[in-house]
C-alpha cells in the first residue's frame, strides 16, 4: 500500500491505524543473532554463580537481558541438539542423528522446512559461521575436493563458514558455502576411517611429540601437534591452527553483519568452544586458574564481546535479538589430558545439576540460556520458565510472521512471549531431553517433576569426584526437581499414581511422533 493510501485510509478510519499498529507488533523482524557455546554447564559462567572464573561480556548480555534458569538444548550430546534446534522436531524421531563421524553425509535433507528456511521466507539473509556436526554431502559422503553438497545451503542457510565436524575429528579445513577454503588442487584432501599407509603419524607412534596427549580415543592423524578421530592426508594449504578458530569465526561474523547490516538477518554463531582439544589462542592461554577448559570460556566470552561491540558500532543493539545458549552440558576430560579435572578447584561446571555430557540428568540438558533485545527485552530479569532450542523454529516464525506447516517443526513450541518477557506469557508445560542418538534414555520435566527413563539400563556421565561414571540405574526414576535439583533422591516409590502418568505421557509423545498441537 502507497503512503498516500495509508494516510487516506487511517484518516477516513481512525480504527485502522490500532490495526495496523496490532500488525506491527505481531510481525516483528530484528535481526537474530543465536549464539550457541559447545559443551557449557550451567555453572560455567559468572552469571549464573561461578566464582573461579569471569565472564563480563555475557553477563552483560544477562543484565541487559533476561538469564532463564531452566533453559535448555534438547540433547546431551552436540548433533541432536543442533538437528533438533535447526528442524525444530525432537532428534530421537529420526535415525543417524548420534554424534555424526567425519564422513557422515548430511543428515538434514533438502526439503526439510528448518529454523533458517522458516526465517529466509520472511525475508531474512541467513549464514551459520563455526561448528556444524550435521554431515555434509550426498549418501555416499563428503567430497572433500569437489562440491560438498547438499550442506546448510540446501536447507535453508544462504551462506556457512564452517568447521564441518568437531575439531577433534579430522580434516581441521574450514568449509566456505560449497568448498574447502584454500584448498590446493595439487594437494587433495584425502579423509578416511583406516589409516592410510604403515608410516602416517598418528597419536599413537608420534605420542610424545604431541604439544597436547589424548587420555581415551583421539590418537589417529596428528595436525597441529594434536592426534584426532580419523585420518587424512593432503589439504595442507587448506589447514587451520586450532589456536585461530575463535579470531576467524568472529571476523568472518563481523565481516557478514556489516555487509546485512540493513536487515533483517539471522546468524548462529556455533562455537568450537569449550569443546575438545580446547587449545585456545597463545593469548588466552594461562588466563584463568582452571586450565585450557576455562581459558576456552574466556576466549568464548571474548568472542561475545567482539559480536555486541559490533552491533553497538552499527546501531544494531536495540533491532537484534541475541540469544545465548549451550549444545549440550559440560565434561571435563572428554578425551584429551588438558588438566581440565585436575585444576577444576571448587569450579562447578554444571552447577547444582547431577550429570553432564551424554546424561539425561539435568546437567545433561540444563544450560545457560540468556536472551537479549535492548528497548524489547527488559534488563536484568531471571526467569524459571522451561525454554528449549528446539523451540527456536516455531518462536522465530510466531515473530516474524510466517505460518508453521503441519507437518513441519514437530516439537518446536511457540515461546517467543516467554523469551522477549511479554506479560502473561508461559514457557513449556513439558520437555522430553534425550541423551545421544536413540538410545531409549530419557528425561522428562513437567513442572517441578523430573521422570528418567533409562533403557540401557546406564545412567551415562553420573559425575562422580568430578570425573564421568557409568551407573547401574533402575528403568525409571523420579524426581522432585524443587527440592533436589541435584536429581539424589528418587522417589518414585512414594509417588507411584505421578510416575505412572509421567511415564505414560513420555510414551505417548514418543508414539504420537510430534509435540506441537
Ligand atoms: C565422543 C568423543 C568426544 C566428543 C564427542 C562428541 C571419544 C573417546 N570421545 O565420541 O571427545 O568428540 O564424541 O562431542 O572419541 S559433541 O559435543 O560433538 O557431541
Ligand atoms: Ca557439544
Amino acid at each position: 500500500m502507497s503512503l498516500r493510501n495509508l494516510f487516506a485510509l487511517v484518516c477516513l478510519n481512525p480504527a485502522a491505524l490500532w490495526v495496523l499498529m496490532l500488525s506491527a507488533t505481531a510481525e516483528e523482524k530484528p535481526n537474530i543473532i543465536v549464539i550457541m557455546a559447545d559443551d557449557m554447564g550451567c555453572g560455567d559462567l559468572s552469571c549464573y554463580g561461578a566464582t573461579e572464573i569471569q565472564t563480563p561480556h555475557i553477563d552483560r548480555l544477562a543484565a541487559e537481558g533476561r538469564r532463564f534458569t531452566s533453559g535448555y538444548c534438547s540433547a546431551s550430546t552436540c548433533t541432536p541438539t543442533r538437528y533438533s534446534l535447526l528442524t525444530g522436531t525432537y532428534a530421537f524421531r529420526q535415525k543417524g542423528t548420534g554424534i555424526a563421524p567425519p564422513s557422515s553425509p548430511a543428515i538434514i535433507q533438502p526439503g526439510t522446512e528448518t529454523l533458517p528456511s522458516l526465517l529466509q521466507k520472511a525475508g531474512y539473509a541467513t549464514a551459520v559461521i563455526g561448528k556444524w556436526h550435521l554431515g555434509l554431502g550426498g549418501p555416499e559422503g563428503p567430497q572433500w575436493n569437489g562440491e560438498l553438497k547438499p550442506g546448510p545451503l540446501e536447507i535453508g542457510f544462504d551462506h556457512c563458514f564452517l568447521l564441518p565436524t568437531t575439531n577433534d575429528r579430522v580434516p581441521q579445513v574450514y568449509v566456505r558455502d560449497h568448498r574447502v577454503l584454500n584448498l590446493d588442487p595439487s594437494d587433495p584432501l584425502w579423509v578416511g576411517k583406516k589409516k592410510p599407509s604403515d608410516d602416517h603419524p598418528t597419536g599413537i607412534s608420534h605420542r610424545a611429540s604431541l604439544k597436547m596427549d589424548w587420555s581415551h580415543g583421539h590418537n589417529a592423524t596428528v595436525h597441529n601437534g594434536i592426534s584426532r578421530i580419523g585420518f587424512y592426508t593432503g589439504g595442507h594449504a587448506a589447514r587451520f591452527r586450532d589456536e585461530d578458530l575463535a579470531d576467524e569465526w568472529v571476523a568472518q561474523s563481523v565481516q557478514w553483519i556489516e555487509k546485512h547490516r540493513d536487515g533483517p538477518f539471522f546468524l548462529f554463531f556455533s562455537s568450537h568452544d569449550l569443546h575438545v582439544p580446547r587449545m585456545p589462542h597463545e593469548r588466552f592461554q594461562g588466563k584463568t586458574r582452571l586450565g585450557f577448559r576455562g581459558d576456552a570460556i574466556v576466549q568464548l566470552d571474548w568472542c561475545v564481546g567482539e559480536l555486541t561491540k559490533a552491533l553497538d558500532r552499527l546501531g544494531l543493539a536495540e533491532n537484534t535479538l541475541v540469544v545465548f545458549c549451550s549444545d549440550n552440558g559440560p565434561v571435563l576430560d572428554d578425551g584429551y589430558q588438558d588438566h581440565a579435572v585436575e585444576m577444576n578447584g571448587a569450579h562447578r561446571a554444571g552447577g547444582v545439576f547431577s550429570g553432564g555430557k551424554y546424561s539425561v540428568f539435568e546437567g545433561g540438558t540444563r544450560t545457560p540460556f540468556i536472551t537479549r533485545w535492548k528497548g524489547r527485552v527488559a534488563p536484568a530479569v531471571v526467569d524459571d520458565a522451561i525454554v528449549c532450542t528446539v523451540d527456536f523454529a516455531a518462536s522465530f516464525a510466531s515473530l516474524t510472521g510466517v505460518a508453521l506447516e503441519e507437518d513441519a517443526c514437530l516439537d518446536s513450541h511457540d515461546v517467543m512471549g516467554v523469551l522477549l518477557g511479554d506479560e502473561g506469557a508461559a514457557g513449556r508445560s513439558h520437555l522430553i531431553q534425550q541423551d545421544n542418538g536413540r538410545s531409549g534414555n530419557f528425561g522428562y520435566r513437567v513442572g517441578s517433576w523430573k521422570l528418567q527413563r533409562h533403557d540401557s539400563k546406564t545412567a551415562r556421565n553420573v559425575v562422580v569426584e568430578g570425573k564421568l561414571a557409568n551407573r547401574k540405574v533402575t528403568r525409571y526414576r523420579l524426581y522432585d526437581l524443587e527440592k533436589d535439583p541435584g536429581e539424589k533422591s528418587d522417589v518414585i516409590e512414594e509417588h507411584p499414581e505421578m510416575a505412572r502418568k509421567l511415564i505414560q505421557e513420555l510414551e505417548q509423545h514418543i508414539e504420537t511422533g510430534r509435540t506441537r498441537s
